[in-house]
Order: structure tokens, then sequence, then C-alpha cells
């Protein structure tokens, strides 16, 4: 899923003045011939249409524009929990559905009234009511189309995750992270000397042999797993549901402002389920008797790629093949002689 191309919401002020501005140009430019009461019940009737054809394709496009809940996979509902107000998100888009079916409904009822309206203030009456009830329709979505651009802002940092092979590099904050995802597949994701830099997740991916691999980089976790913010819950999400592996960074440097025994505890933390890759960060801050004492068995980035390169090949031959007897060129020859029979 990609959510970076989810295109700015249209705020309902612009959506009116686009939809009036346009009716009141289209009400000069058309030249009408006839009685004058019939020219100008068309030329109000013209009006109602023009403000309905800018305004229900825009809301409809808006509502398309945005996934459905139901469509996602389900990772992303988590990750929507996690960022947004799900609940809200969806009457939000449930509300620009009704407020397109609104918009068509006064449009036909007061197309019908404005057909039948013998006289001129009767027509400028109705067309009147039509805009009032419009700008109420529009004016009640507000909050809502407000409500989809904030979280289109926030969806637009939503990973682009692919179904592949997945590491999850996973840490204290400011410790190294994301300067190890940039290492490992070049990519050039923001890193800097403060915690909490990265506020999602980055993605980037690398080849080994013939696999290739998705690394993920998420926001810093605490070790707190009773008082997780919505930031370190990202990175929990991921290395829960997404990874295979897990690259555990430790500074122990000093400079990342979190001591050894405190990143010792979140590494325990992560138990046994899934393999941890420990990685060292900043060994040209450390001082060289802190390294020594440094009991576990870490990994250099080369090393990395070749320990998860060897466990990507192993769980893509494990992934069950079709039988070359199975295939549709296999069989054909066979239905061919049965045919002939
Ligand atoms: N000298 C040195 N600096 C490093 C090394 N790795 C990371 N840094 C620096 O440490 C700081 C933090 O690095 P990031 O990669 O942003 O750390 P992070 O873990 O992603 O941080 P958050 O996203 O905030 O959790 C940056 O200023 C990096 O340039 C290293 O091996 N050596
Ligand atoms: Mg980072």
């Amino acid at each position: 899923m990609n959510f970076q191309y989810l295109t700015p919401v249209i705020r309902g002020k612009t959506l009116l003045d686009l939809a009036f501005g346009k009716a009141r140009e289209k009400g000069v430019e058309k030249k009408l011939s006839g009685e004058w009461i019939d020219i100008i019940r068309k030329k109000k009737g013209l009006k109602l249409d023009v403000v309905k054809d800018m305004l229900v394709p825009k809301l409809r496009k808006t509502l398309d524009n945005f996934p459905k809940t139901k469509e996602l996979p389900e990772f992303y509902i988590k990750l929507m929990n996690l960022t947004l107000d799900i609940a809200l998100y969806q009457k939000s888009l449930g509300s620009l559905d009704w407020a397109a079916d609104k918009v068509s409904f006064f449009h036909r009822e007061y197309s019908r009234k404005m057909g039948r309206a013998q006289e001129r203030e009767k027509m400028k009456e109705y067309s009147n009511q039509f805009y009032g009830r419009v700008s109420s329709v529009i004016k009640q979505v507000e909050k809502n189309l407000s409500y989809l651009e904030e979280a289109r802002k926030i969806m637009r940092t939503y990973p682009d995750i692919k179904e592949m092979f997945t590491v999850c590099v996973y840490g204290f904050p400011n410790v190294g992270k994301t300067t190890l995802l940039n290492r490992l597949t070049g990519t050039e994701a923001e890193t800097a000397a403060y915690a909490f830099t990265t506020k999602t997740i980055n993605a980037g991916y690398f080849m080994i042999n013939e696999d290739k691999v998705q690394v993920l980089d998420v926001p810093g976790s605490l070790a707190r797993p009773e008082k997780m913010n919505n930031i370190e819950r990202q990175a929990d999400l991921v290395m829960r549901e997404l990874a295979t592996i897990i690259i555990f960074v430790f500074d122990l440097s000093g400079y990342s402002g979190y001591s050894i025994k405190k990143q010792d505890l979140l590494y325990r933390q992560l138990g046994k389920e899934k393999k941890v890759l420990v990685y060292l960060s900043k060994v040209d801050l450390t001082a060289q008797e802190v390294l020594d004492e440094f009991k576990d068995r870490h990994y250099s980035v080369d090393e990395l790629k070749q320990e998860i390169g060897k466990d990507a090949e192993k769980k893509r031959e494990e992934m069950p093949k079709i039988p070359v007897e199975e295939t549709a060129e296999e069989t054909l020859p066979d239905l061919e002689e049965e045919m002939l029979d």
C-alpha cells in the first residue's frame, strides 16, 4: 500500500466558493432565447446544475481517494488505530457520501420546483433556498473534511510495506538505528543527534544473493511496556507483526543519553520468540574497555547481511512450490490425447 499520493482534501469554504463562483460565471455567459420568464428559469436551473456538478464529483473523489478500512491489510488497520481516531475517520468518509447524496437530492427537488415556477420572485426564492441548503450541508461536513486532511498528513507518513522477508531495526532513541538502515540499504532517511528523530517507519531494501530483504527502521523505544507512547507502539507493532528478524542496536558510547543497563533491559524484553541480531553503533566513539566488556555476540553491517541472507534463503526454500506436472503446459498434451481417444 502506498499512501504517499493521497491528494489534499479541499475544504468546505473552498468547495462552496468554487461551486458558487462557477454558477455565477455560467449565468452570465449563457445566451438563451425565448420568453424572458423562460430565460430566467433556464438560467436559474443551469446554475443549480453547475453547483451540483461541481460539488458532488469533488465530494465523491475525496471519498474515493481514501482507502476504506475493510480493504486494508490488518497491519495498516493496527497502525491507523495507533495514529488516528479510526472511528472518526470512518464517520468522516461516511459523511462525504451523505453530503454528496444530500446535494443531489436538493438539486432534484429544487430543479423540479424551478421548472414549475411562474414568477420571477419564486424562482429567486428557490435559488436562494437551494444555495442555503447546500451551504448548510457542506458546513455540516466541514469538521469531517478537516479531520480527513489531518488524517491524510499522518497517513502519508505510513510506510509502503511489501510482503517479503522483513527485518526490523530496534533499540532506544538516538542510538543510531536510522544510520544503520541507511548503511544497510543505501536510503537517506533523516538522522539527528536527538531522541525521537524518527516519528514513523522508514523502509529500505537490500539484495543478498537471490533474496530481496525489507528493512524497517522504527522510532526509538524506551524499556517501559506499560506506558508506551504512540510512537513507541508503532515500533512495537512492526517488531511483533512484520519482522522475522530483529536487529537490536546497542549504543555503548554514552552519546545517546541512555545507559547500557537501560538498553539491556529493552534487549532482554524482546524474549526468544524471534531471532535477534545485535549491532553495536558508534564504536568509533566507544572506549575500548567498554567494548571489551560487552559479551553478547554482535555483528558488523556485512555480517548482518550475510546472517539475514541465510534466513531469507531458508524461508524462500521452505515456500511451497507448485509441482511441475500440475502446471498448465504439462497437463495440456494429456487433455489433447484424451480428446483424440
Ligand atoms: N560517530 C558516530 N555517530 C553515529 C553513528 N551512528 C549514529 N550516529 C549519530 O548518532 C545520532 C543518532 O543517530 P540516528 O540514526 O538518528 O539514531 P536513531 O536511533 O535512528 O534515533 P531516533 O530515530 O531518534 O530513535 C546522529 O547524530 C548520528 O549521526 C556511528 O556509528 N558513529
Ligand atoms: Mg531514527
